[in-house]
């Protein structure tokens, strides 16, 4: 709804400064994402592991990739499938079904994540988006508070490639212009894309919002301390395939699809652990 958004990488002049203007939510209080200052963290001793249910089985439909014109997702063919792909615990106020799964990236001069941490970007972020199983829709889950729940995972790059990514970057080819959209034919668990299951305890905790218009202020935000390891050129081929929607005859790379740091106001970052 309302006018077109962008990032300044495909003009200025729609880019993030600009949202506001198309939605005031955008400009609202409770944005994400935000700089964690590990320094100003509050340390809540509730934030216990996050149960993850369903992450170490293969789903029993397909994933499709898709292009959607400011990155790609990852969701399930099937609506059904993820029914039972659950997050639960850790101090969520509820039980979350996953979406899908999207990524923000930088370009081959700079970094990308949204989530800064000591006022620095990592290379990669991923976002694993999940519903209050309360829900049945996203436009009803956007007029709750606790609505949706997305977990944040930095990338460190390493000079390996990350096996557990192949099949994601081998379909970028086939996603390369916004719209496109492709079934991919390996199935995998969604676990596989994570950090080791042991080092998921260390992880921040705010009350947020989407990180794209309409920025609805309705995001439980989990962000992980350990990374997500990817080869430098896997992350390589996230920049040099993908496009934004053309605007002209000229191809566009899809490249910087981050909002930077929004203020934190008089919201508290919680840590799981000192
Ligand atoms: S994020 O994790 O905060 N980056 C949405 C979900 C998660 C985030 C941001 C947005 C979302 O579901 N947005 C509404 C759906 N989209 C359609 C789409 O295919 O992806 C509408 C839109 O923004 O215009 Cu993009
Ligand atoms: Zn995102």
């Amino acid at each position: 709804a309302g006018g077109q958004w962008c990032y300044d990488s495909q003009d200025p002049k729609c880019g993030p400064s600009h949202w506001k203007e198309l939605k005031a939510t955008c400009g609202g209080d409770k944005q994400s994402p935000v700089n964690i200052d590990r320094r100003r963290l509050q340390r809540d001793s509730g934030l216990g592991d996050i149960l993850f249910e369903g992450y170490d089985q293969a789903p029993p439909g397909k994933w499709r990739l898709a292009n959607n014109g400011h990155t790609v997702v990852l969701s399930l063919a099937s609506e059904l499938a993820s029914e039972h792909i659950t997050i639960s615990g850790g101090g969520l106020p509820s039980r979350y079904r996953a979406l899908q799964l999207h990524f923000h990236w930088g370009s081959p001069a700079g970094n990308g994540s949204e989530h800064t941490l000591d006022g620095h970007q990592l290379p990669m972020e991923l976002h694993i988006v999940h519903i209050n199983v309360k829900y049945r829709t996203l436009a009803e889950a956007k007029g709750h508070p606790n609505g949706l729940a997305v977990l944040g995972f930095f990338f460190q790059v390493s000079e390996t490639p990350n096996a557990n990514y192949n099949t994601i970057v081998a379909g970028l080819r086939n996603v390369s212009q916004a719209g496109d959209s492709v079934d991919l034919a390996s199935t995998f668990r969604l676990s596989t894309l994570l950090p080791h299951a042991g080092q998921l305890s260390g992880y921040y905790r705010y009350q947020g919002s989407l990180t794209t218009p309409d920025c609805s202020e309705v995001v439980v935000w989990t962000v992980f301390e350990e990374p997500v390891e990817i080869g430098r050129e896997q992350l390589r081929a996230f920049v040099s395939t993908l496009h934004f929607p053309a605007a002209g005859p000229t191809l566009l790379k899809m490249t910087n699809n981050f909002r930077p740091p929004q203020p934190l106001r008089s919201r508290k970052i919680f840590a799981s652990r000192a």
